[in-house]
């Protein structure tokens, strides 16, 4: 896990957006609606008074898994598809850091689709955030799962012929307790979901619009004349009106927090009682002979 620490010149206990900024060169292209998303996890972070350190971001890989690195904070940049799996670890392992997974569509709901369903099921205390620009960015436009029906991309040339994934109404059905859908068009509104989600006592999930300037097979004027804020009458806790609205899309497109239900037992919990390994991250390392037995014996 790395620590991309190198801002040293504040010593106050009030945490500002200046305690998250580092000189790590941005590789995103100008105009992205990443950038968005940055600014708003660095807004949600500060009002939440969380410190740096109290951070650790996971992500895969793809253009939104780059995000970890433009933050001042811990990191874990992993495998293409798995940022999950290391979250669950980094939060069974220490459940005091603040966890929260940065990826993609393509990552999180493709290659690691198999993951998010069965990390929804596991419960472990931690947040995850889906940039979703309904394609494969950084690999230069192929469909991803939530590329709509006939939208054509660079390699899709006659249009994609599979039916959409609904990550939301799944989070649902699967029994996550805190489903949302974000905006990049609102970066206000984004930070407060965050702060939300980050509060949530339990597997908290957030699907965040992000066009894809470049490679997107949708504009942002496209979503901005469908998006809407669920009302303030709506009721997250209603089960099947929050399905119902997880599966609107194409005509009207709801943002705001979609389903919310009291937290199960977190997976670190119930992990650490069954094996007694509390402060497991206080332990020291295992020694290096007993790690290379254990590797020699696979030889
Ligand atoms: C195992 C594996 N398969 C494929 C790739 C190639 N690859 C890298 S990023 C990516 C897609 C990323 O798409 P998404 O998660 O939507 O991120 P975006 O770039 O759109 O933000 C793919 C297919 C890889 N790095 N590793
Ligand atoms: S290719 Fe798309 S997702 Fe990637 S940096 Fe450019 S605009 Fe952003
Ligand atoms: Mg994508």
């Amino acid at each position: 896990m790395r620590n991309n620490n190198n801002n040293n010149n504040k010593n106050d206990n009030v945490v500002t957006l200046q305690d998250y900024n580092n000189k790590v060169e941005n590789q995103w292209c100008p105009g992205c609606y990443n950038f968005a998303i940055l600014t708003a996890l660095k807004r949600a972070l500060v009002e939440l008074q969380k410190k740096p350190e109290e951070i650790c971001l996971v992500s895969g890989i793809g253009q939104a898994a780059k995000t970890p690195q433009y933050l001042r904070c811990n990191y874990f940049n992993g495998l293409h598809g798995r940022a999950l799996s290391v979250a669950t670890g980094v939060c069974a392992a220490n459940p005091h850091l603040t966890t929260i997974v940065t990826t993609g569509d393509g990552d999180c709901y493709g290659e690691g689709g198999n993951h998010f369903l069965h990390t929804i099921r596991r419960n472990p205390k931690f947040t995850l955030i889906v940039h979703n620009n309904q394609i494969y960015g950084l690999t230069k436009g192929q469909a991803s799962p939530t590329t709509d029906k006939g939208d054509r991309t660079r390699l899709q040339m006659s249009g994609v012929e599979n039916y959409p994934l609904r990550p939301l109404a799944l989070a649902i059905i699967q029994g996550c307790t805190f489903v949302a859908r974000g905006f990049t068009g609102d970066i206000p509104h984004l930070a407060k979901l965050f702060v939300e989600a980050i509060k949530h006592p339990a597997f908290s999930y957030i699907d965040v619009i992000q066009p894809c300037i470049i490679w997107g097979t949708r504009s942002m004027n496209w979503y901005k004349e469908r998006v809407y804020q669920l009302p303030a009458d709506f009721d997250p806790s209603d089960k099947q009106a929050a399905l119902a609205k997880a599966m609107e899309w194409e005509d009207k497109i709801p943002v705001g927090i979609i389903y919310k239900a009291p937290a199960d037992p977190v997976f670190a919990d119930r992990f650490r009682s069954e094996v007694g390994a509390d402060k497991l991250y206080e332990a020291p390392p295992p020694d290096r002979s007993v790690i290379r037995e254990v590797l020699n014996s696979y030889c």
